[in-house]
């Protein structure tokens, strides 16, 4: 497979992708082969892969993901959703008023983390604000070991300090709920207006969601950035949380009376008994319970989803048993 063969999925579609390859773009599909051995949503191009493109110009192969951020589908068949993949940098965007939301951010944070992405805080509409440090100052209290930057794009604030951050070839995405300005801070670094983005009820801050589709594009200066739609439920996002953060809450646990202990509501549990003696801050048992929720949700799809890849190996074997009886 030749190097300079590899493109990067930009943008997807019902049935098609559009591709990029060093500023020139083009609208393709799979080949038919890749999507018979397709299993399912996930096994198909998803924004911020590289593919690489046969003679005919379509899409035969997704290199390996560095990680990738999903959604669940809810609904008959749960499957999963891409957000996005091969991301280094998640810009967790929110507006400097009411809509900031400390939890919200922990929860955007444990996602980065756990797909192993480094994320960043990025408080927006400074000009709107008279006590950011107030809000600053929280973010430290809760979070001191993420980096926290203001910006107002329309005043043009901050703005090349977030661009100096996006370094060459790293990819970033900025995720957050709707209308707090993402996709205005993004046509400020491209330099021009590529995403559109809309006048929101600023009394009540509240969103209209304008972007509806995820998309990649190049810095200047080679750095990738994609924007997303606002979204309301973080939780749908959260995929394989692993619990090594909380080692020593588990350490913890394993003095509780029962095995399986959930640390919530059981008699004799050494988790909650941590907390009350102040052992253990209440804010990361939150956090710790919540995470553990999501890890266990998370493994009732994936238990669905196995389930499902496996249905339709055994329908495709059966299938081919037919087909060799008959031949
Ligand atoms: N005052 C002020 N308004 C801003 C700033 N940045 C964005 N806005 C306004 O906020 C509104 C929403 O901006 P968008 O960029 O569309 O928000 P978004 O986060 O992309 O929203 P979705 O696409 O729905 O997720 C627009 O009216 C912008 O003009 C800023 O720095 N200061
Ligand atoms: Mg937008
Ligand atoms: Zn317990």
């Amino acid at each position: 497979m030749k190097m300079d063969n590899r493109w990067r999925v930009v943008a997807v579609y019902k049935d098609a992708c559009k591709v990029w390859y060093f500023g020139q773009e083009k609208i393709t599909k799979v080949t038919g082969s890749f999507r018979n051995s397709a299993l399912c949503r996930s096994d198909y191009p998803a924004v911020g892969d590289w593919v690489y493109l046969n003679n005919d110009g379509l899409i035969d192969r997704i290199e390996a993901r560095s990680n990738q951020l999903s959604r669940k589908v809810a609904g008959k068949r749960h499957d999963e959703q891409i957000i996005a993949t091969n991301i280094d940098i998640m810009f967790i965007v929110s507006s400097l008023n009411k809509e900031f939301n400390i939890n919200k951010i922990g929860r955007y944070i444990i996602l980065a983390e756990t797909n192993h992405i480094t994320p960043v805080i990025l408080l927006t509409k400074l000009d709107l604000c008279d006590d950011p440090d107030n809000y600053i100052k929280k973010i430290n209290f809760y979070y001191p070991n993420v980096e926290t930057v203001t910006v107002s794009a329309i005043a043009d604030i901050g703005v090349d300090a977030v661009y100096n951050k996006m370094v060459p070839g790293v990819s970033d995405v900025f995720v957050g709920a709707s209308g707090v300005g993402k996709s205005t801070l993004i046509n400020r670094l491209l330099g021009c207006e590529l995403m559109k983005t809309s006048h929101i009820r600023e009394r009540d801050d509240k969103g209209r969601h304008t972007t509806t589709h995820r998309e990649l594009f190049e810095l200047e200066n080679g750095s990738y950035v994609i924007d997303t739609p606002g979204i309301r439920e973080i939780g749908f996002w959260i995929n394989d949380i692993n619990l090594s953060e909380f080692e020593d809450i588990i350490l913890i646990g394993r003095a509780c009376k029962y095995r399986n202990c959930q640390h919530t509501n059981e008699v004799d549990c050494a988790v909650k008994l941590a907390v009350r003696n102040g052992d253990l801050a209440k804010e990361r048992y939150d956090r710790y319970i919540k995470a553990s929720r999501e890890v266990l949700y998370s493994k009732l799809l994936q238990d669905e989803r196995e389930r499902l890849k496996f249905k339709s190996k055994v329908k495709q074997m059966s299938k081919n048993e037919r087909f060799n009886k008959k031949n």
